[in-house]
């Protein structure tokens, strides 16, 4: 199958190519490298040190003798979309390219204007160049748990039952998240329904819970194939935060009071779930919606799961919770329908909070401990009105 990455050169994007490429796929790597400019912006880089995506590419090739086309450019240009897919003529597009981080979208006016145009306007171009290319094209999006928020009921599948004065109806599972961020792929997921509506498009909406983890086989191979490993208080996700803190002797980061529970995912099931959901496409016209994480966990149950793995001290500390969230609430959200298609979790285990202490250790001289607290404040907000490049 020929499969396009959009977001190519990040943390999952990059794995994720290479994993499909290594299953057998013609498989082809976009980006425009803002992850990397991020960076530069907040002063820190990756745990990991990261190979260029051209580096990247010559190595796969070295190794594996499979050619990953790759193409560079910014979403948000219609131009570059429409030529790269009438090229490409991919028969799966797995989208990636996004700004990610909550703390991002929440640092100004700025960035909540930058990641809410960088993601949606991203997204729309694919949209219409699908729809005017091919649209039998599968395209498989990355959203996230994070768009249902916390809700006091079951979360579904995406989509939900509803009786409402004797009728009944099914309609997208009722969305609350909590950050520009997320809210960005709330208005994702309502345009692609919208696309598979009116023009019959066929999408898979992931929506993925944090992911964790540093490694899978393939990026194994080679350093020069590693993944980004962020740790920092704007893009570092938490039980990856933790494993460095705890490396460091720093105190765990616990937000609040650590009640507030979320869907994980190791990051080699991330690639498993990409090339299941690829190899299983939705039907033509249909929004396909599948919850992709493993298990669930409270903040506090990760800080004290890594504590006790920890040979040495580690300390866990509550501290002001610089978010607006809530810190204790019920959660139970369905995810079956990715092991119904054949994923075996992989869940988190004492061997392989190990293998995240050691790939620590092995580059611990690179963190720079001024980044670790958290800066963004969801309760502040600042006039900065342009945000620098
Ligand atoms: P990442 O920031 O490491 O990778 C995203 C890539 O997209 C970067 O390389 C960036 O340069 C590129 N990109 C961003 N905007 C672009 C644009 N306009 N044009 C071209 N390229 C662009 O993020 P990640 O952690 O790999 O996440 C990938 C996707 O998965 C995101 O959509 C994210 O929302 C989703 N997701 C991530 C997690 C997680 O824990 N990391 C969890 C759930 C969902
Ligand atoms: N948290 C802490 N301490 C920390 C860091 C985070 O207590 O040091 C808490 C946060 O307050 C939050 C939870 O841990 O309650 C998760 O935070 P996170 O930064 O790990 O994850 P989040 O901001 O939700 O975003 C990440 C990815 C995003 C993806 C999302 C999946 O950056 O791209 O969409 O996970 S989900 O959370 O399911 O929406």
């Amino acid at each position: 199958m020929r499969i396009l990455v959009l977001g190519g050169d990040g943390y999952l994007g990059w794995p994720t190519a290479i994993h499909l490429s290594a299953a057998g796929h013609d498989v082809a790597v976009s980006d425009n490298f803002v992850r990397r400019r991020y960076d530069e912006e907040l002063g820190v880089e990756s745990l990991t040190p990261i190979a260029t995506l051209d580096e990247r590419v010559s190595t796969w090739a070295e190794l594996t003798g499979k050619t990953l086309k790759s193409y560079v450019g910014d979403l948000c240009d219609a131009r570059f979309v429409h030529a790269m897919v009438a090229d490409f003529r991919p028969e799966t597009i797995v989208h990636f390219g996004q700004q990610r981080s909550a703390p991002y979208s929440m640092i100004d006016q700025a960035h909540a204007v930058y990641t809410q145009t960088n993601n949606v306007v991203g997204n729309l171009n694919l949209l219409y160049a699908i729809a005017d290319i091919d649209r039998d094209i599968h395209l498989v999006k990355l959203g996230t748990m994070g768009e249902y928020g916390t809700p006091n009921i079951d979360i579904e599948e995406g989509w939900i039952e509803i009786n409402h004065k004797g009728r009944s109806d099914r309609v997208m599972y009722p969305k609350r998240p909590g950050s520009f961020y997320h809210l960005s792929k709330v208005h994702d997921s309502h345009n692609i329904e919208f696309a598979c509506r009116i023009w019959g498009l066929r999408a898979t909406d992931l929506n993925q819970g944090v992911v964790y983890g540093v490694d899978t086989e393939t990026t194994k191979l080679d350093p020069r194939l590693a993944t980004r490993f962020d740790y920092d208080g704007v893009f570092g996700t938490v039980l990856n935060r933790m494993v460095i803190q705890a490396v460091l002797g720093y105190p765990l980061t616990v937000y609040g009071t650590g009640g507030q529970t979320r869907g994980l995912i190791n990051l080699v099931d991330t690639v498993e779930c990409i090339r299941i959901s690829a190899e299983s496409p939705a039907d033509p016209g249909e929004f396909r919606v599948f919850n992709q994480f493993t298990e669930h966990m409270s903040v506090r149950q990760i800080a004290d799961t890594i504590a006790a793995d920890y040979p040495g001290p580690c300390t866990i500390e509550e501290i002001e919770n610089p978010r607006v969230e809530a810190e204790q609430h019920y959660y139970k959200a369905a995810h079956t329908a990715l092991v119904d298609l054949g994923l075996v979790p992989t869940l988190l285990s004492d061997t392989l909070i190990d293998h995240l202490f050691a790939v620590v250790e092995q580059h611990q001289d690179r963190v720079d401990q001024a980044a670790i607290m958290p800066t963004v404040r969801w309760r502040e907000t600042s006039s900065e009105l342009v945000r620098s490049k």
